[in-house]
């Protein structure tokens, strides 16, 4: 009894097995570098809000001096939950709160100066602007990021490096230990001179072990290790935008913003120029880029640039060059003297939402019948349908080896459409460097887009195109491509 068992056993796993085995080829292996699953999942969120409030907003000035009066701060009708439906209203995954500004001047009772709101007539000294975000966050479900200005115009020890190192850590500590879960925390490099003419030395370095040790899944942007500055304060990645970076020497000797100086100064650009430049292996990280920028001229709220928030077509302009080009973008919208995000603001992001919204809602190419050039050993798991099945899971791939390749849609009837969306599947890495989407038009194959890098994703827009076949050529790639996703869609503007 007990050996008819076993074998029934047997014989039953060694189906099993033959089963599994026959169905399931071997997924391309991750090719170096690849995210962490905290940088996925930051991609994913792809528009963060960003809040600059603080002692300017009552000053009306964009950088403060730290010598205010922290009498000035005092909104009227403080509402942080309205902060929070007008973001998520209008599709934001995070909002990240200027804490404290470059003047100094802090948003939360810190223990480690006077110059805060607990000096402040607003709610009689007893206020905390973070707690109040940081709650009305939670109760919906909106993470929190964290701007802590290592730049202090106030603070006396600025300057005195030691000292100001350990004020700038205990305030981290209070930040990341008080408030619950914090998903971003937000460096820029500037750097000035302290009371004492000194210019101060960050210690990045025993910043970063606070924020690693305190909240081992934030990300660190900026001068840090998981997200970069995209260069520029417009909001706009470039048309050839790699998360697969090289590590500089500057990195290497941790220093940041020098690192941000020889970014800007072009370097990084393109991951094929660097490839192809060098003959000694270049070493890599995933750093892919944060795109930052405000929906009004200025970063802190003025009243006389109510009448200048940006307009739709700038800000859809804004979303196609950044979400559209492998970036995540970081749109700030700077509440009032009220502590309100302005009916102007919340109306127009809004409109943006309700735009992205109809222009993506349907997939012209779901489910359609597709068929590649290549499929990686033959196996359906890998075919050109699940690039076209909605499922973030699943993906098209090729052999190893296949360095170009193509997948051809069959829409079924006559299709208009403007735009096409096109994901990796990042988790395996960036690889692709050159890709065109062609339709057939009548007899003959139009090409409607062409690019470089896709990555998480890549938008493009063109002139309604009416067809029923569809193709999309990946032309360069590091290895085997791999595609997540390949959408078609209909814009609601003629
Ligand atoms: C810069 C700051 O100097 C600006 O005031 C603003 O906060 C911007 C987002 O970062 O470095």
């Amino acid at each position: 009894m007990k050996h008819r068992f076993i074998l029934f056993v047997s014989i039953l796993f060694v189906l099993v097995v033959a089963a599994g085995g026959a169905a399931a080829g071997e997924p391309p292996a991750p090719l170096a570098p690849v995210p962490s699953p905290r940088q996925i999942d930051w991609q994913a969120m792809e528009t963060i809000a960003f809040a600059h409030f603080g002692m300017n907003t009552f000053t009306n000035r964009e950088w403060g001096e730290g010598t205010e009066d922290p009498a000035l701060f005092n909104p009227t009708a403080f509402d942080a939950r309205q902060w929070v439906k007008a973001l998520q209203d209008a599709g934001f995954q995070m909002i990240i709160l200027t804490a404290k500004h470059h003047d100094g001047f802090c948003l939360w009772p810190s223990a480690y100066t006077e110059h805060s709101v607990k000096s402040s007539p607003w709610k009689g000294g007893k206020g905390d602007v973070v707690r109040e975000v940081a709650d009305a966050c939670r109760q919906a479900g909106l993470k929190l990021g964290i701007y802590l200005s290592p730049w202090d115009r106030h603070e006396k020890s600025y300057g005195d490096s030691p000292a100001y190192n350990t004020y700038f850590q205990n305030q981290l500590r209070e930040l990341l230990s008080n408030y619950g879960e914090v998903t971003e925390v937000w460096f820029d490099g500037a750097c000035g001179e302290g009371p004492n003419g000194k210019r101060q030395e960050y210690d990045w370095e025993a910043y970063y072990a606070v924020i690693r040790k305190l909240q081992p899944q934030a990300l660190i942007f900026g001068c840090g290790p998981d997200i970069r500055w995209v260069g520029n304060e417009s909001g706009v990645a470039r048309e050839t935008e790699w998360s697969v970076q090289p590590v500089t020497e500057e990195i290497r000797k941790r220093d940041w913003v020098g690192h941000q100086r020889w970014f800007m100064d072009g370097g990084g650009a393109q991951y094929a120029d660097e490839a192809a430049r060098s003959n000694a292996p270049i070493e890599y990280m995933w750093y892919p880029a944060e795109c930052d920028v405000s929906i009004r001229p200025g970063w802190f709220y003025h009243p006389e640039e109510d009448g200048k928030v940006k307009s739709l077509e700038q800000l859809l302009d804004i979303y196609y060059k950044s979400v559209g080009r492998n970036g995540v973008l970081l749109l700030n919208i700077p509440p009032d003297r009220r502590g309100l995000i302005h009916e102007n603001d919340a109306r127009r992001l809004l409109e943006l939402r309700q735009e992205i919204d109809a222009t993506f809602q349907t997939d012209l190419a779901l489910n359609k019948s597709a068929n590649a050039s290549n499929v990686r050993q033959k196996d359906p798991g890998f075919g050109p349908e699940k690039a076209l099945d909605g499922d973030p899971a699943t993906y098209w791939a090729t052999d190893d080896g296949i360095t170009s390749a193509s997948l051809e849609v069959d829409l079924g009837r006559l299709t208009t459409f403007d735009r096409a969306l096109i994901q990796e599947h990042i988790a395996l890495g960036q690889r692709i460097f050159a890709y065109s989407i062609e339709a057939l038009e009548g007899e003959a194959w139009k090409t409607i887009a062409q690019g470089t890098t896709i990555g998480y994703k890549k938008l493009d827009r063109f002139a309604p195109v009416t067809a029923s076949r569809v193709r999309l050529t990946i032309r360069q790639s590091r290895a085997c491509p791999v595609i997540q996703t390949f959408g078609l869609y209909r814009s609601p503007r003629k």
